[in-house]
């Protein structure tokens, strides 16, 4: 949920943090916690989560020794995790907004500072996985080059130096509370995207506190202002989920009058976890029936403050019955806004009514219309695993072009009956 403060401060340089903020660090991380953890018999609980964002590596290895009573001492812990990470480093994704906000600035030229607690030579190895980025920082500064680390303020004041500006012209963008903390205490304006979800009122020293990078409006700084948006959407990099309705928290028609056919988000968590909650849109393909505008919602319903985070699709279109069990596809090629709360039932209810305006327009556009056709959305199911072998090899877009050995290693959780999905 976006929460602003009368925000009047301009600034010219910006300083964003890495993991975390540009990258999806925390997940991989907490994947491979879990498989550590299960190696020395535990079970990794999700709550230990805000140990590990915004820590350095040997804070959050001590957190989870201590947390899981494990008989290593941290940086024997932290010696067993590194190179699971080392394999990973390319397969860290940037968060949703990253690449936008990064190709924004510099096309606009305005100085960017990457700044992060891990040594430089990491941050180096972590960014050159992703085109463009290296060359958009006129500076990047780690953790081993000054004295202290955050929460100390000298990273980001030689940043500052080293941008030759003043730490009061500068924006920094970080996702934990210590981050904002050191963003604050170094005299600079904050921006918080906090990776941990539902706990924005802890981020209350911010100078703004937003959902994601997607909700980021550079023109409230003095910085130029992005022009992306197309009839009050957002094109994002396409993404595909889909799997058999479930039934969901039973509120959708009777509540709001607005059914959402629900996927497990058990089965998907992995998926979930990279896309930031909100409204997003797309097609939606049910195999016997067809293909429907859809609108949807990601995350944890703020009105109803859920503690799971769900997928609430809402198909554009009549149907005469219920169609649980049902095979449904999503592409998802567009954002609309961050999850909001509303004071009141009948506000939330005409947002969504709004936000199917929006998609259902939108969709006619060329650039979403092209979606209908996608494959995943038009291909029949395999029925049998003999079938499902001879698409092995099938490029998976949305996780690049990994072979679907690695796919297992890197989501755990797939398994021959859930992988398929992610298939085009
Ligand atoms: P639940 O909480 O079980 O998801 P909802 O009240 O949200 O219940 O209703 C969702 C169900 O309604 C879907 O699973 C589907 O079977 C049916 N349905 C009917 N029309 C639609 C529609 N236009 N979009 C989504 N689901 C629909
Ligand atoms: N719930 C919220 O609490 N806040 C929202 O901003 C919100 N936006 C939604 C937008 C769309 C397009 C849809 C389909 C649902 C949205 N919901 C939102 C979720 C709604 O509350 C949910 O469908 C019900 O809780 C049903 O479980
Ligand atoms: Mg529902």
């Amino acid at each position: 949920m976006a929460a602003s403060k009368s925000v009047s401060k301009k600034v010219s340089h910006v300083i964003v943090d890495l993991d975390g903020t540009l990258l999806n660090t925390d997940s991989i991380a907490i994947r491979i916690l879990k498989l550590l953890l299960e190696k020395l018999g535990k079970k990794w609980d999700s709550k230990s989560a805000h140990k590990i964002v915004g820590r350095t590596p040997l804070e959050a290895a001590a957190a989870v020794v201590e947390d899981y009573q494990i008989p290593y001492s941290a940086e024997e812990f932290l010696s067993m995790a590194t190179p699971l990470f080392a394999d990973q480093w390319c397969n860290i994704r940037p968060l949703p907004g990253a690449n936008r906000l990064i190709k924004h600035l510099r096309s606009n030229g305005v100085p960017m500072a990457l700044v992060s607690n891990s040594p430089k030579s990491n941050i180096e190895t972590n960014i050159s996985c992703h085109d463009g980025w290296k060359e958009s920082f006129s500076v990047i500064v780690g953790g081993d080059e000054v004295e202290k680390g955050k929460p100390s303020p000298d990273i980001f004041l030689e940043a500052a130096r080293r941008m030759n500006t003043e730490p009061s012209s500068c924006l920094v963008i970080e996702d934990s509370i210590t981050g904002v903390t050191t963003g604050k205490a170094a005299g600079m304006e904050v921006i918080a995207v906090p990776s941990i979800p539902r706990q924005a009122d802890k981020f209350n020293t911010a100078s703004e506190v937003l959902n994601s990078l997607l909700d980021i409006e550079p023109e409230k700084w003095g910085l130029p202002p992005f022009e992306d948006r197309i009839e009050g959407t957002l094109p994002i990099e396409p993404w595909y989920i889909g799997g058999p309705v479930i039934k969901g928290f039973g509120r959708g028609s009777k509540v709001l009058g607005i059914p959402t056919a629900n996927l497990s988000a058990e089965s998907f968590s992995d998926i979930l976890s990279e896309h930031t909650s909100g409204v997003y849109f797309g097609w939606a393909a049910l195999s016997k029936r067809g293909i429907y505008k859809m609108v949807m919602s990601i995350g944890w319903n703020p009105y109803f403050d859920n503690t799971e985070k769900t997928i609430e699709p809402w198909l554009l279109h009549e149907f005469d019955e219920d169609f649980y069990g049902e095979e449904l596809r999503l592409a998802i090629v567009g954002y609309i806004r961050p999850e909001a709360n509303f004071p009141s039932l009948e506000s939330l209810i005409a947002r969504i009514h709004d936000d199917g305006r929006i998609a259902e327009k939108a969709l006619d556009l060329p650039l979403y219309a092209a979606y209908k056709d996608s494959p995943y959305l038009t291909n029949p199911l395999p029925e049998n695993n003999s079938q499902l072998s001879a698409l092995d090899d099938r490029p998976c877009k949305m996780h690049g072009a990994l072979p679907k050995k690695e796919l297992f290693n890197v989501y755990p959780g797939f398994n021959k009956d859930n992988y398929l999905y992610f298939y085009l």
